[in-house]
């Protein structure tokens, strides 16, 4: 900003601030007008035409690496409100620039607001699926704007004030001014409100993939789980519900907005590496011989005792049938599937062959997918970390090489491959828990997905490592729960550890190391009081 040399000086005091407050204020409610006004347009086009999702997911897919893992660790799985809140700070400060600018010289801030106009349709046209149609509301968004920016700088800059009579007129003439743009600025900041909450609503009335998903009725599997052998839960009373309920099943992913895809519209796109290119609809899927498998699903974000795993009983069929119709090539060894929103995953090409339920899933837990776990369709793929094959809303599959094509995370510094490790936890008690005396139960889980957990150890207060009692095994695909009763645990501070073996015997690291680029390891350990 340069020296204001025509800013009276017998101003009252204060009354320079005031302005400047003004100004900003004005840039912010334009600012709220162009998205309150793209927000309501927006639910006539598809997703990434609301700039504000646009330029969020735009945002999430450019934060460094680095970044993000603090926000998940930080956060855990609030991470994008965090994000988001960063960005509406930042548009807030950007907008207030504009509308200090816009006093100034009003072409400056219309200049800004245009440039920022710009950007986000830049963010708007490079998501996936995105097509100039989608830029609509954004322009439609980006006049209002201007509109009320024009309006409100009117009444925020007094333009009777002579510089003659400045000194004097100003406290006099400033009064009613103020109170024409006092009045402006409500009505229009009013306006925007509920031109944008009415548009959200629009938006989630206009919602057909949530819609279609109470109505929908899955077929049954040709082939359905098996019963879950007795005592797959473990005794002890606190340890994580062997089957996790859809809402309290973790959930990561780097969409901004849930994607809502029609099933009508749905198809699943497979080419590449192979000689027979198709695509398959959605009724020709459940028209399909579906499968139903629990398998535990984990995130290669999760660290050492951490909650980002979850099991479920999944409805799909199988992709190795997909393959199968696909006939990949010599020399694909991967499969990337990508998502509607545009996230991607590498999946080695064997792993889809190679028999085990690797599925195109419909069902969770006896219903249709949940919004935010991938309706209508998503991957799950016993043994690997999600990042390289849990793709929800999937659309495409291309069949191709590691060489030739990375996954999303791969890109930004995760691993290619991600086979999980093994892992286990203590549940119960909770770190630093309180707990009476008497007998302490501990419990937890373990898993190795697709080998299998043959034993889990418990070390107490540094003690010998004994053999806990297993759960039942549902399948190698699944966790296995374990539990252990601590007789005579003395008042004071206590310390648990524990450590697990897979089926072949072998134990599970032990070497401290946090989740990237693959996945963390080490032995989980946690303190309690008896009281
Ligand atoms: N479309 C899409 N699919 C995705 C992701 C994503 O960011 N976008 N994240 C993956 C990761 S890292 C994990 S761990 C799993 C998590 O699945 P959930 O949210 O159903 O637990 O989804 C995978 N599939
Ligand atoms: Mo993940």
């Amino acid at each position: 900003m340069g020296t204001r040399s025509k800013e009276p000086a017998t101003g009252r005091p204060g009354s320079r601030t005031r302005r400047l407050l003004a100004s900003a204020a004005t840039g912010v409610i334009a600012a709220g007008a162009l998205f309150a006004v793209a927000q309501l347009l927006s639910a006539f086009f598809s997703a990434a035409s609301s700039p504000l999702t646009s330029v969020g997911s735009t945002f999430i897919d450019f934060t460094p690496a680095w970044m993000k893992n603090f926000a998940i660790a930080t956060f855990g799985t609030n991470d994008k409100t965090v994000l988001l809140l960063s960005v509406a700070a930042a548009a807030i400060v950007l907008s207030a620039l504009a509308g200090v600018a816009a006093r100034k010289w009003f072409a400056a801030g219309a200049g800004m607001v245009g440039a920022f106009a710009v950007v986000m349709a830049a963010c708007i046209i490079t998501r996936a699926g995105a097509t100039v149609p989608d830029l609509l509301p954004l322009l439609a968004g980006t006049a209002s704007g201007l509109a009320v920016l024009r309006f409100l700088t009117g009444a925020a800059t007094p333009r009777h004030t002579a510089p003659a009579t400045g000194g004097s007129m100003d406290s006099g003439a400033a009064r009613p001014t103020r109170r024409t743009f006092l009045v402006r600025s409500a009505v229009v900041a009013g306006a925007a409100v509920v031109v944008g909450v009415g548009g959200t609503l629009l938006s989630t009335a206009r919602n057909t993939a949530r819609q279609v998903r109470a109505a929908l009725k899955l077929p049954d599997p040709r082939t359905p789980a098996a019963a879950l052998p007795a005592g797959v839960q473990s005794p002890v009373q606190g340890v994580a519900p062997f089957v996790t309920p859809n809402a309290d099943f973790y959930r990561i992913d780097t969409a901004l907005v849930v994607p809502e895809l029609d099933p009508g519209n749905w198809a699943l796109r497979v080419h590449g590496m192979v000689e027979n290119e198709f695509t398959m609809t959605f009724g020709e899927l459940l028209a399909a011989e579906l499968v139903e498998t629990y398998v535990t699903l984990t995130c290669v974000s999760n660290v050492v005792g951490g909650n980002l795993a979850g099991n479920a009983k999944w409805l799909g069929y199988p992709l190795r049938e997909v393959m199968a119709r696909a006939k990949p090539r010599a020399g694909a060894d991967m499969v990337l599937s990508t998502s509607s929103d545009g996230f991607s995953a590498s999946t080695p090409l064997p792993v889809l062959q190679d028999g085990r339920d690797a599925l195109l899933a419909v069902g969770m837990n006896g219903e249709p997918l949940p919004l935010e776990h991938g309706f209508p369709v998503r991957m799950v793929v016993p043994g690997l970390y999600g990042f390289v094959s849990a793709t929800k809303w999937v659309v495409d599959l291309e069949v191709t090489t590691f060489a030739a094509k990375a996954g999303y995370w791969t890109s930004r510094g995760w691993s290619s491959h991600g086979p999980i490790k093994t892992a286990s936890r203590v549940e119960v008690p909770r770190a630093l828990a309180r707990v009476p005396a008497g007998r302490v139960g501990i419990g937890g889980s373990a898993w190795a997905q697709q080998r299998g957990i043959s034993k889990v150890e418990v070390q107490l207060d540094g003690g010998a490592w004994q053999a806990a009692t297993l759960a039942a095994e549902a399948s190698v695909d699944t966790w296995r729960q374990w539990s252990h009763e601590w007789d005579g645990a003395a008042a004071g501070t206590h310390n648990v550890r524990v450590r697990a073996y897979d089926a072949d015997g072998t134990l599970q690291d032990e070497r401290q190391a946090s989740p990237e680029p693959d996945g963390s390891t080490g032995w989980h350990s946690i303190t309690f009081t008896v009281v």
